[in-house]
């Protein structure tokens, strides 16, 4: 067992009784928008799955994460979870996960750097045997600092864009260990949670921060992948003039076909009003852009790392900077232009003070997917070879399925004969 010093979240708080109240009241909330892993769940605590492993996670600690982390724990894993950005933990959610008898949460709001990978650490000392994670930082520290252990991992799952693309290039260099199923690329995830939990929850959390219309303003949307495509299109939905930057050509020109208008940054500086990142890359926005800026503009940013947009340029430009509100910082420049920040440059949909995350449905669906992986991982762990693994589509229309019964939505399936003239092919004129 690796020793760690970092406490629970219970031993952190003053009044952890109050805030297990609340967390457990914001959890019921969500339970009851979630009928997947209500029904997963379901399956799981009569099957018990997961007896006798341990799961470790470093997920955004808020109300619909835990109902995915109790989904597991009532399935017989004990579980380790802390957070995976320094702002989007609930405290109180935390501390309502953390009296489950088979649940350890080590996740805190607002800590610093040592903090966050303390941790990390404190789960990574529950010896996981399986790893469920959003951004890749427990398969990093694992491969980095506890290489020992993979030997009794069995497999992990990686929530986000960015974490299944620092999976590719570890396992493309050779360097990943263990198998790991790729949750994000699902249909499942990608067009809904990337296309309308980014699209809903990043505006959302922006308006309600600055108390801003869209209607009328300029909004600058920085890479048109699904998570961009989300919010242009909802920031279009709000009339908003949408202009696009991109990098890869037929983006750039899906997004003109769209009627969007895209152009490089240098020019959209130029002329936005809001500026939203979500490229999963870095220096999307960086001082040849704020110098640029007009007066007032809003920079958030959506990507999964807060590097998109260059704080350390906007600071070094800045003669001045104070907090305009809760979750803006105004960087004042010597013109007297004023450039504002939100939530930092991180995560603007889950680390703005009033942020909550994408909404509980979409949740619903791509945590759906990642328990259904876990069990995948667990029961046929003899198909996975260490690598990055797309998840078997039959698991993602299983909970496609579920969803669409919930929903009460009926479909249609293929008749016989249409499935011999699928797969047939001497059929022509
Ligand atoms: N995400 N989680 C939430 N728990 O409220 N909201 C968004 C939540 C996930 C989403 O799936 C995305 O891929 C990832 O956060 C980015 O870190």
């Amino acid at each position: 067992m690796t020793e760690s010093e970092y406490p629970p979240i219970s031993e952190q708080l003053d009044d952890a009784e109050t805030a297990r109240a609340e967390g457990r009241r914001k959890m019921d909330w969500a339970a009851q928008h979630m009928p997947i892993l209500e029904r997963v769940g379901e399956e799981f605590e009569a099957e018990q799955p997961f007896e006798g492993e341990r799961i470790g996670m470093a997920m955004h600690v808020e109300a619909k994460t835990a109902i995915l982390v109790e989904t597991l724990a009532d399935g017989g894993a004990e579980v380790a979870v802390t957070g995976c950005n320094p702002l989007s933990t609930h405290d109180d959610v935390s501390a309502a996960l953390d009296t489950h008898e088979n649940i350890t949460s080590y996740a805190k709001r607002e800590v610093d750097d040592e903090e966050y990978y303390a941790a990390i650490e404190a789960v990574i000392g529950h010896e996981p045997t399986v790893t469920v994670d959003d951004g890749m930082d427990l398969v990093a520290a694992i491969h980095e600092d506890y290489p020992e252990l993979i030997d009794s991992i069995v497999g992990g799952c990686e929530e986000t864009t960015t974490g299944v693309h620092r999976l590719r290039a570890m396992d493309a260099d050779g360097a990943l260990e263990y198998p790991v199923f790729a949750v994000n690329d699902t249909p499942m995830k990608r067009l809904f949670d990337n296309v309308h939990g980014t699209g809903e929850s990043s505006l959302a959390s922006i308006a309600m921060t600055t108390n801003l219309s869209w209607a009328g303003k300029n909004v600058v949307v920085a890479g048109y992948g699904y998570c961009g495509k989300g919010v242009a299109k909802k920031a279009s939905g709000q009339n908003a003039n949408v202009i696009v930057t991109e990098v890869e050509p037929r983006r750039a020109l899906e997004a003109h076909m769209e009627g969007y208008d895209v152009m490089p940054m240098a020019e959209a500086a130029e002329v936005g009003d809001v500026f939203l990142t979500t490229t999963g890359n870095r220096d999307v926005i960086v001082r040849e852009h704020f110098e640029r800026m007009n007066d007032g503009v809003l920079l958030a940013n959506a990507g999964h790392f807060d590097i998109e947009i260059d704080l350390d340029a906007l600071d070094d430009l800045a003669v001045d900077r104070h907090e305009a509100r809760d979750g803006v910082e105004a960087y004042e420049l010597e013109d007297g232009r004023q450039l504002n920040v939100i939530a930092e440059g991180r995560l603007v949909n889950l680390a703005a003070p009033i942020s909550l995350g994408h909404p509980v449905e979409v949740m619903d669906q791509s945590f759906g997917v990642q328990a259904v992986c876990v069990r995948e991982m667990l029961e046929n762990s003899d198909e996975y070879e260490a690598g990055v693994h797309d998840v078997p589509d039959e698991l993602d229309k299983e909970i496609a399925e579920i969803k669409l019964e919930a929903e009460g939505v009926a479909f249609d399936s293929l008749t016989d004969v249409q499935h011999e003239y699928m797969d047939s092919w001497d059929h022509g004129t």
